[in-house]
């Protein structure tokens, strides 16, 4: 299996199938690959009949979501700098390219917006890390609606746990979020700055808006500058003229900020105290307010895309339910020198997307032998449950006994959580990230700005001191509680799945690492799923569509049959072939269990197809 990858790979032919799912090795090059002419090519085709390719998955999704009004989704998975995020986008290009013929406005505009989306998300949610220069640090799930005609009509995102501490925080070699040296316009960055901001205004982000996505960004760069220090019982923030800029950024007064920073309000049983932080519990306090604003601002813009985006003016009584794709492109899978609760959620997520695969992949493939009636015997899987299970299993998982550890105030540190978990991650700061706390006095703070746009992020801020009560979710159990959602979502659509492998390293076009790739190969589950592929059948196809195609190749079936249904036509057209053995008929469908027989199929149907031209050029011109 890795040798054909590595073959394929080096003659450019970056897509190979097994059945219906697509791997892409990445190619660390531009291909000439994605033009209008191969869409072209593509559009309305079936599986088989091209070379392998996304634009193939992508209208396999459409054709089953319009023909059959089902809802598809598209699962992109793979480690960190596989190419997940780049297919996304080409299979959205794609679908915008093939709907629409009829050029409406309001479906063209809506095709706009979701391809925008692209760029300002991965503007504010996009970093270099040192295993991608345009990692995705968030999760993304998005939902294309379609209406009766498949034309598509609006769409959602859902985005997930964003890393929020790379704000404060950058391993050597990485960086922190685009959209902060697009601000300062550093590297070549700058030209980003326009295209993003370009992207926003057509989107629909008023220049208000936009102001002070900038002033959040500006603020949380001040933030930074910022530092506390001692004078006898006093903390201080010892450049105090941050302090005024940021007041001036925030729309506030300057000792409203400096207030918040350096005290938190507390309720004793009816009074209402203000108790001074220590240097450290304020430097954590602003490093919190950071992370907090930028994560609070990058769901906010979320909300707006998707304000714009969403169905309307369509009424499922006249026209029908209108269906949808969902295209999934999350963090992949990353291991680094120093791994933390970023990467034990990001890991975690991947492997939950793996169990949704093992279980699908079968239940389709076992479904479908069922449902056509075809002799179905089992083969075995490593089955990565127990990993999930160890993670978010009540009471004993992971995360409980992390949410454990957070509830213990005071009591339980890093090092106590490790003693119940002996894993290779560093837990340092894990029991601070998953409480994810933010004093209230920042909330109010930001919610008592006078600028209208901040303050709407901020909603929470509104509530009193004494009114704030409940616990708030752990960030770890809002993680898993969205894992959960998400999975349940996707499990109720009809997948197509992309496996994307990373070839090497060091971003070659030219490598191809061949124990790197069979390691992807084997946990991605690609083994088993060949096998499952062979202990079945390689294709299938319904009767009517097998005919239309290869009937020219038999006397039995050119240019019409006379039998008595679609199926024993077929019947007839293999057995006069000479494939009998490597095929079977199941209720609607016809099973081929190699390739190779298909690839047969194929090159008889384009002999015959030449000769029938011939023949008619003949007739055409009187030489006959
Ligand atoms: P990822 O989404 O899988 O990683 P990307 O899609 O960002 O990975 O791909 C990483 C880089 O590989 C891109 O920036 C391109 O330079 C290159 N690349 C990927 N696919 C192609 C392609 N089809 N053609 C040409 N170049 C490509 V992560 O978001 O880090 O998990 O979290
Ligand atoms: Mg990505």
């Amino acid at each position: 299996t890795v040798d054909v990858g590595m073959i394929r790979f080096e003659k450019g032919r970056i897509y190979t199938y097994i059945g219906e799912v697509v791997v892409s090795v990445n190619p660390y090059r531009a291909m000439n690959i994605y033009g209008r002419d191969t869409i072209e090519q593509y559009k309305g085709r079936e599986l088989y009949e091209r070379p392998p390719h996304l634009f193939a998955i992508a209208d396999a999704a459409y054709k089953a979501m319009k023909r059959r009004n089902k809802d598809t989704c598209i699962v992109i998975s793979g480690e960190s700098g596989a190419g997940k995020t780049e297919a996304s986008k080409y299979i959205m290009q794609y679908i915008a390219a093939i709907t629409n013929p009829g050029q409406r406005a309001e479906v063209e505009r809506v095709k706009n917006m979701l391809l925008k989306s692209n760029c300002v998300l991965e503007a504010f949610g996009n970093a270099k890390t040192n295993r991608n220069d345009n990692s995705s640090r968030f999760g993304k799930y998005m939902d294309i609606n379609f209406d009766f005609k498949g034309d598509p009509i609006g769409g959602h995102i859902n985005n997930y746990l964003l890393e929020k501490s790379r704000v404060i925080f950058q391993q050597e070699g990485e960086r922190s979020f685009h959209s902060f040296y697009q601000v300062c316009s550093s590297i070549d960055d700058g030209g980003d700055f326009k295209a993003v901001a370009d992207a926003m205004k057509v989107i629909g982000f008023t220049a208000d808006e936009l102001q002070t996505v900038y002033k959040v960004l500006a603020t949380i760069l001040h933030l930074g500058n910022l530092t506390f220090g001692v004078d006898g019982d006093t903390t201080l923030i010892e450049n105090s003229k941050v302090v005024a800029v940021i007041g001036d950024l925030l729309a506030t007064k300057e000792e409203n900020v400096e207030k918040a920073l350096l005290y938190r309000t507390v309720a004793t049983g009816r009074d209402v105290i203000d108790k001074q932080h220590t240097a450290q519990e304020a430097s954590y306090g602003r490093d919190a307010l950071a992370k907090a604003m930028y994560e609070r601002m990058f769901c906010w813009i979320v909300g707006r895309i998707n304000d714009v985006i969403e169905v309307k003016n369509y009424d499922a009584k006249v026209h029908g339910k209108n269906t949808v794709i969902g295209v999934l492109d999350i963090y992949g899978f990353e291991i680094f020198q120093n791994n933390s609760f970023e990467q034990f959620c990001i890991n975690y997520c991947n492997e939950k997307l793996q169990q949704l695969f093992i279980q699908l992949v079968l239940r389709q493939e076992q479904e479908e032998y069922q449902r056509e009636g075809i002799p179905w015997k089992h083969i075995d899987f490593f089955n990565n449950q127990i990993i999930v299970d160890l993670v978010e299993l009540q009471h004993k998982g992971i995360f409980s006994v992390l949410d454990e550890a957070c509830m213990n105030v005071g009591k339980v540190t890093d090092k106590v959580f490790l003693q119940g978990l002996n894993s290779k991650y560093s837990v340092v700061g894990f029991i601070d990230k998953n409480k994810d706390t933010l004093f209230q006095d920042f909330k109010r703070l930001l919610y008592n700005s006078s600028n209208p746009v901040l303050k709407v992020m901020w909603p929470e801020g509104k509530l009193k001191i004494t009114e704030v009560t409940k616990r708030p979710l752990t960030a770890a159990t809002l993680f898993k509680n969205s894992m959960i959602a998400l999975v349940e979502n996707l499990a109720c659509k009809e997948p197509y799945y992309v496996r994307c492998i990373k070839p090497n390293d060091v971003k070659s076009p030219l490598l191809f690492e061949h124990e790197r790739c069979r390691h992807q190969v084997e946990y991605l589950g690609l083994l088993e799923n060949v096998r499952v592929r062979r202990a079945g059948f390689a294709n299938r196809q319904e009767y009517p569509r097998f005919l239309q195609r290869y009937k020219m190749i038999s006397e039995f079936t050119w240019p019409n049959h006379d039998l008595p249904s679609e199926k024993e036509a077929v019947k007839k057209l293999l057995q006069g072939c000479g494939f009998e053995q490597d095929v079977a008929y199941g209720k609607t469908k016809v099973f081929i269990r190699t390739p190779r027989t298909l690839f047969c199929l194929e090159e008889q149907r384009t002999e015959m197809v030449g000769r029938i031209v011939l023949f008619l050029q003949k007739v055409w011109r009187g030489t006959i």
